[in-house]
């Protein structure tokens, strides 16, 4: 089983779109196991995105996802970092598949309204980050029928 580490950010939340989004996690598959819903301070904003601190979008970058509450989630599965990004569709919304989160809902890639770990090491980063060990393990019933 993997984890990864998922945030909508403030245009998902100001947009009203939480639901949305994370329905197309939950019917697909993926098991929530850590959810919170906060203001990010700008510390954690920026050990998150430390490894941006030289680009030139990192300011902007820094201050859109502390401009209003996010939802920082955990979701399991097999493959879920790959599952999950796949399901967000790629980072500039303009180059994401139709039918992704970020084809569906977004314009530019300052504005992509969804976060993903992107590999195993990140994710473990992320959710020791954002969760600490605050991530319960739960035996969900309809698993025989979504997972072989
Ligand atoms: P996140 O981290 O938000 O899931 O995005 P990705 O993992 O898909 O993409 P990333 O790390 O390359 O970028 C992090 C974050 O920075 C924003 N960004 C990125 C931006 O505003 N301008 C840019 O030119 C790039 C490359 C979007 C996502």
């Amino acid at each position: 089983m993997e984890r990864t580490f998922i945030m909508l950010k403030p245009d998902a939340v100001q947009r009203g779109l939480i639901g949305e989004i994370i329905s197309r996690f939950e019917r697909r598959g993926l098991k929530l196991v850590g959810m919170r819903f906060m203001h990010v301070p700008k510390s954690l904003a920026e050990e998150h995105y430390a490894v941006h601190k030289e680009r030139p979008f990192y300011n902007g970058l820094i201050e859109y996802i502390t401009s209003g509450p996010v939802v920082a989630m955990v979701w399991e599965g097999p493959n879920a970092i790959a599952a999950a990004r796949s399901t967000m569709g790629a980072t500039n919304p303009v180059n994401a598949a139709p039918g992704t989160i970020r084809a569906d809902f977004g314009m530019e890639i300052g504005r992509n309204l969804v976060h993903g770990s992107d590999g195993n090491e990140t994710a473990a980063f992320e959710i020791g980050l954002w969760f600490g060990d605050e991530t319960p393990s739960w035996d969900r019933d309809t698993d025989r029928w979504i997972l072989e």
